[in-house]
């Protein structure tokens, strides 16, 4: 049996992840962060009780802030197979806690592949760290490849960036299967709720039942390769078992800008809007609602651009091309956007016919529109 240990096991690839590998036979370990309220939701249909023996998914306390934490950690487990998913993800928090993000995603895979070192495990344990198309920031050139220069836009993509050459130069220097996945946005009804897409399913599944009047949204005319989280861990998994360590480009190679997602989301349940004006004046109205299901009278206004979600420095254009991915490993993506929004879209809408039922009951429901 096959030993895999993932650091952030409890965000959205760490438990797609999780889950993959557990049906593949492996062993899984996570790592997770102490925190004041139960962060475990997205693993708890993994969760095994610790008095049970024998246990194939097993958590751990832990932070990528923490080397003796993770030496101790990867010396217990002996791991065949590290995934590095933990960061602190999000590109615009990432301009408000810089250093943070510096030493939790840059130096923190320096400490997982100097743990590896220092016990010895080079030839035992395999490294797969989770790179990003954020890498690619200003536009270079389209597609964008694995050879497409780097030019980060963020302090997440700065961290990111020494994340990706460490791993490269521990490749080089002691020969350690290290490899980058430069993996373009993928999402998933379990996508964090304070990223794009997420944040525009849920919008649009409590604006269709009455329980949300509007969305504020920043730039929509960024444009991004999305694809879907479920396919993305697979490649994940297959770069580990290629025959060298070598880096990927994970992508559909189709994008879509933000407004156009909007578009998507609201017509998966039957809702078509319309956008006028420009800029921060720009707004999406209701053109009209097919779906009896539903109360929105043509006219109304439920999109509103609020600069407080510009980015300093924005990424604007991300189109991956995963041919290297596709020709050497037969990697293709079984999901395409419309399957994706179709999912996420019903998958709120459950959610959000749940907290209904349970406001109508007389109870509060707290909510969060960011
Ligand atoms: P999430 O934000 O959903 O999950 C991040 C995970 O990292 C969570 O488990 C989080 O724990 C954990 N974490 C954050 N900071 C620390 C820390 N200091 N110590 C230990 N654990 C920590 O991200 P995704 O699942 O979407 O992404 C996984 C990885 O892939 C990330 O590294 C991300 O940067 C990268 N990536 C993601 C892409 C995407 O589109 N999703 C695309 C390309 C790269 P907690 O639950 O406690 O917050
Ligand atoms: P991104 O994802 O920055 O690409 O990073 P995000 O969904 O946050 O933004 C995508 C684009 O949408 C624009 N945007 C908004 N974004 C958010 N979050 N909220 C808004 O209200 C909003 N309005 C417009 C953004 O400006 C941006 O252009 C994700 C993360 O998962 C990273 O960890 C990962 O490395 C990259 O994807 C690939």
């Amino acid at each position: 049996m096959k030993v895999a240990f993932i650091t952030g096991v409890t965000g959205q690839d760490g438990a797609y992840l999780s889950e993959f590998l557990l049906k593949k036979g492996y062993i899984v370990h996570g790592l997770k962060r102490r925190a004041s309220l139960f962060n475990t939701d997205r693993v708890d249909h993994l969760y095994q009780d610790p008095h049970v023996e024998n246990r194939n998914f097993v958590l751990h306390y832990g932070d990528m802030t923490d080397s003796t934490n993770l030496i101790r950690l990867i010396q217990q487990i002996k791991p065949d197979e590290i995934y590095n998913l933990a960061a602190m993800s999000h590109v615009q928090v990432s301009f408000e806690t810089p250093e943070y993000t510096g030493n939790a995603d840059g130096l923190g895979t320096l400490r997982i592949l100097d743990a590896v070192r220092l016990l010895g495990f080079e030839k035992r344990t395999k490294v797969y760290q989770a790179s990003t198309s954020e890498l690619y920031g200003k536009v270079q050139e389209t597609p964008q490849t694995e050879t497409t220069p780097f030019y980060p836009r963020s302090p997440y993509a700065v961290a990111k960036m020494y994340a990706y050459w460490i791993t490269v130069n521990y490749r080089e220097a002691y020969g350690m299967f290290a490899c980058n996945g430069i993996l373009f946005n993928h999402e998933s009804p379990i996508r964090g709720e304070t990223f794009v897409t997420r944040k525009i399913t849920r919008a649009a599944a409590r604006i269709a039942l009455g329980l949300q009047e509007k969305i504020f949204l920043g730039n929509l005319n960024a444009r991004r390769d999305w694809g879907h989280a479920r396919d993305y861990v697979r490649m994940m998994w297959m770069i580990l078992q290629a025959e060298e360590p070598e880096d990927w480009v994970i992508a559909t190679g189709r994008t879509t800008s933000v407004r156009d997602f909007v578009k998507l989301a609201f017509n998966e349940v039957g809702i078509e809007l319309e956008f006028i004006g420009e800029g921060v004046k720009e707004k999406g109205i209701v053109k009209s609602c097919l779906n009896p299901q539903f109360q929105l009278e043509a006219g109304k206004e439920i999109l509103v651009v609020d600069p407080r979600y510009f980015r300093p420095t924005e990424v604007e254009l991300l189109i991956g091309d995963a041919t290297k991915a596709n020709t050497k490993l037969g990697w293709v993506p079984e999901y395409n956007l419309q399957d994706l929004i179709k999912e996420m879209m019903e998958s709120d809408v459950r959610l959000m016919q749940k907290n209904q039922h349970i406001q109508n009951g007389g109870y509060e429901v707290y909510n969060y529109y960011e």
